[in-house]
């Protein structure tokens, strides 16, 4: 914080154990069980890793990465674990609408990962972060009501600190580090801790002596330049001192994308039919997001899960379902003739999307919502 400026209120929201939350909040009957969601190579029925999982299993020693033989493994004896693939479609459709829901309490808004967020609420503030608590309840309170989901809240003036206070309890937490506690929230944390300090940067601090963030806040200044740069070495005593002055910044929407599972692996193009639906979602996006697009693109990804994508720019820009609808059917069209002259022989398609991209703006008002791709 700069001294002669107020203390910024920043709101931190990560949506707890999210994919195999949302797979609770589908089927409710699964919620007393330990729910592994996993990404599956597709080689065998057990090649691939975990995603994530619940905190039943996450209890019992599951973690997100590790290989699903050995989750199997450790849950061999509990006869009622469930594992479920990922279903990124829907997950991605939970996380906009909370998303939307976050945004509308606040003025700035950054939607950091599909299932984290910061609210600057800066100028609804009060002392000692009274409203910043309020609204902060809010988010938790409509969270659980609309989406039946439970989420960590953090606040503090910038947004490491908001982190860290989410980071200090998981899940369903709601911690406020006032302006002047960050040292003494943060000193007694071994430097691993710190957001932004990653296992090979503690290994190297630690070599010089520097375990805690008590130790770091008031390293010194060259020493931590000659070993880590001008750049980093700085920022790592900041880290340690909770000083942060990154924005919350409203990262415009670059691209929008809306992709499905077919019914049957496909190897022509037989699949008109959900090609409408998916371009009025993505016209609508944009729409609302007050965006035209200059580029239609499409996605095919193969039962051996290769990815492969054309796409077309065109001018004027355009808006509209039909267009997009037009577009993306003559790529398909093209992309399989291309394939049946193809010496390998056809293609088998499992999935398809459509992709809107070199988006500009229809206004100059500002967009508060980020929609990532999410292949
Ligand atoms: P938490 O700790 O309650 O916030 O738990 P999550 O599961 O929400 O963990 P987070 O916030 O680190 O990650 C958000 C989502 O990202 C998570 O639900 C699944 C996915 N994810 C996290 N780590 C991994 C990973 O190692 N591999 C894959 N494939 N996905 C991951
Ligand atoms: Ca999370």
């Amino acid at each position: 914080m700069i001294a002669s400026e107020r203390p910024r209120a920043i709101i931190a929201v990560d949506l707890d154990y999210f994919y195999a939350q949302c797979e609770e909040v589908r089927n409710p009957s699964i919620k007393s069980k330990p729910v592994v969601v996993c990404v599956y190579s597709g080689r065998t029925q057990e090649s691939g890793a975990v995603s994530t999982c619940n905190y039943i299993a996450r209890d019992l020693g599951v973690r997100s990465g590790m290989p699903i033989a050995l989750a199997k493994r450790i849950l061999r004896d509990n006869l009622t674990a469930v594992f479920l693939p990922m279903d990124m479609e829907y997950y991605q459709t939970v996380s906009e609408r909370i998303m939307g829901l976050i945004s509308s309490k606040g003025e700035k808004f950054e939607q950091a990962s599909i299932d984290e967020a910061y609210l600057d609420v800066t100028t609804k503030q009060d002392a000692n972060f009274r409203i910043a608590e309020e609204i902060g309840k809010a988010i938790k309170a409509e969270i659980l009501s609309e989406e039946k989901m439970t989420c960590t809240v953090g606040v503090g003036q910038n947004k490491l600190m908001a982190k860290m206070a989410v980071d200090s309890k998981k899940p369903d937490g709601f911690t406020i580090i006032l302006p002047g506690l960050e040292r003494s929230f943060l000193n007694r944390l071994p430097v691993g801790k710190l957001f932004g300090i990653g296992p090979k940067t503690e290994e190297k601090l630690k070599a010089m002596g520097i375990v805690t963030a008590r130790d770091l806040a008031s390293a010194d200044r060259e020493t931590l330049s000659d070993h880590f740069g001008k750049k980093l070495g700085p920022t790592l005593r900041d880290i340690a001192n909770g000083v942060d002055e990154s924005p919350v910044v409203e990262k415009p929407i670059e691209q929008l994308s809306r992709i499905i599972t077919l019914k049957s692996d496909a190897n022509s193009f037989d699949f008109h039919d959900v090609l409408t639906p998916m371009s009025e979602y993505l016209s609508k996006k944009l729409f609302s997001s007050k965006m035209m697009c200059k580029t239609v693109g499409i996605i095919l990804i193969t039962s051996e899960l290769k990815i492969k994508t054309r796409s077309k720019s065109f001018s004027p820009t355009t808006q509209s379902g039909d267009q997009i609808l037009k577009v993306a059917s003559e790529l398909f069209y093209s992309f399989f003739e291309e394939q049946s002259k193809s010496p390998q022989g056809p293609i088998s398609v499992r999935r398809v999307g459509i992709k809107v991209s070199d988006l500009v703006a229809t206004s100059t008002s500002k967009k508060t919502e980020t929609l990532e791709d999410y292949i």
